[in-house]
């Protein structure tokens, strides 16, 4: 590269990657493929439009991608439509919002305390500003279970267009059959947001919205799945001609959201990223996908119980996912940013995350969040989280002993070089 700063700045990006334990349960390392396919030819190319209908020409390669990733993405997930542009999953939200909603329309969907997302309405977002979000919420947060009852009372009162069940930070399954059936009840659309567990539902570790009558998915492409950074939103329903206005109706969601993306919200897709999600699909379909899933979970469920036994006070009591949240106010008497400062300091990458009904502010809140998916994809099996727990616990306790914390880094950097990124491969 002649570009002498960018290329250090990449290779010292790599050797952090390297040498450290990426436990944010949002990322991943991507397979060399992928990587080619992002850094392709692709990136030079402009395609308003769908595969056959497009605005420009030379388009004969890109609507092979395209089609291909669509292709795979209603395999994995069995859904009847896929539109793979957007550029990630905040847009792929606005995305459905602008396709089937009318400015101050209602939302309901789980608030951002108890595990919710920005993009589901929280009041600092364009879409809140837009439309009007009600919010369920946890009914006990020792278990996680959603208070059901209450959602219902609320789909009642407020009569919302849409019923949202997803999340970024909550560490249980949705019971998918009762917001159907509460979504049916009041004539909502069913969405739901898998952005954090595409992977586990992709291999069927995790349940399948559609399964439930879900007429919408959104996700991203990047977490658990495995793929570059972008989003994607599946759809049950008719595919029509997305340059066509049809009729809102649910079988029409499909042409409604492919329409809801170009021309309603992006210009040309990015057709590398694309050609990058083609091959993540295509990866997530093999049979080993689903071993690397299956092992996500069983390396979460292990080390949420060994943080336990080191003093972590768990929300929702442990994980049925690769996430897990624990109150460290609670636990140690100290905040999510300081947690995060002192495991940083030894290689251990997680985030701050505020609680539910967290007492304190959001950029210093009273929780972590951690997951699983990154270190599975480099082969860490349960046997290491007894360690990793411990590493943990010892870093909270000496955050203030530089000498002890740079032991720890050590021993966390000789652990992890023993484990390649996938990159290296
Ligand atoms: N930032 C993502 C996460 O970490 O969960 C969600 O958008």
């Amino acid at each position: 590269m002649k570009d002498i700063q960018i290329e250090k700045l990449i290779a010292s990006e790599e050797a952090r990657q390297r040498d450290g334990l990426e436990l944010i349960p949002s990322e991943n390392y991507v397979s060399r493929d992928v990587l080619t396919a992002l850094g392709s030819v692709f990136t030079n190319k402009y395609s308003e439009g769908y595969p056959g209908k497009r605005y420009y020409g030379g388009q004969d390669f890109t609507d092979q991608i395209e089609q291909l990733a669509i292709d795979r993405a209603k395999q994995l997930f069995r859904a009847d439509h896929a539109n793979v542009q957007p550029h990630s999953g905040a847009p792929a939200n606005e995305a459905v919002y602008n396709a089937w909603l009318q400015p101050g329309d209602t939302v309901l969907a789980m608030d951002l305390g108890h595990g919710g997302h920005l993009t589901h309405g929280a009041p600092v977002t364009r879409s809140a500003q837009l439309y009007n979000f009600i919010r369920y919420k946890m009914k006990d947060t020792t278990t996680g279970e959603i208070d059901y009852d209450n959602l219902r009372q609320l789909a009642l009162e407020h009569k919302p267009k849409i019923i949202l069940a997803g999340f970024s930070a909550y560490p249980r399954e949705l019971d998918y059959a009762k917001f159907a059936e509460i979504g049916n009840e009041v004539g909502a659309l069913l969405m739901a947001d898998m952005a954090h567990i595409a992977g586990l539902i992709a291999a069927g570790v995790a349940k399948n919205p559609f399964d439930y009558g879900f007429h919408v998915i959104t996700t991203t492409t990047h977490k658990t799945l495995r793929g570059p950074r972008g989003g994607m939103i599946l759809s049950m329903g008719k595919v029509g001609n997305p340059l066509r206005k049809v009729e809102k109706t649910l079988e029409n969601i499909p042409t409604l959201i492919d329409r809801s993306i170009f021309p309603g919200m992006q210009g040309g897709p990015h057709m590398h990223s694309i050609a990058a999600k083609a091959v993540a699909f295509y990866e997530a379909l093999q049979p080993e996908f689903k071993d690397y899933a299956k092992q996500i979970v069983a390396n979460a469920s292990v080390l949420a119980d060994e943080m336990q036994k080191q003093g972590f006070v768990l929300l929702t009591g442990g994980t049925s996912n690769h996430l897990i949240l624990a109150d460290v106010y609670k636990s140690f008497g100290i905040d999510g940013k300081t947690v995060e400062h002192a495991l940083d300091a030894i290689g251990l990458n997680v985030n701050a995350n505020a609680i539910a009904d967290d007492t304190l502010p959001p950029f210093r809140p009273s929780g972590i969040r951690l997951g699983t998916p990154a270190i599975t994809t480099r082969g860490f099996t349960t046997e290491h989280m007894p360690q990793i727990a411990l590493w943990m616990r010892q870093a909270i306790d000496n955050r203030d002993n530089p000498k002890v914390l740079a032991k720890l880094h050590k021993e966390v950097t000789a652990l992890a070089r023993q484990f390649p990124l996938p990159s290296d491969k």
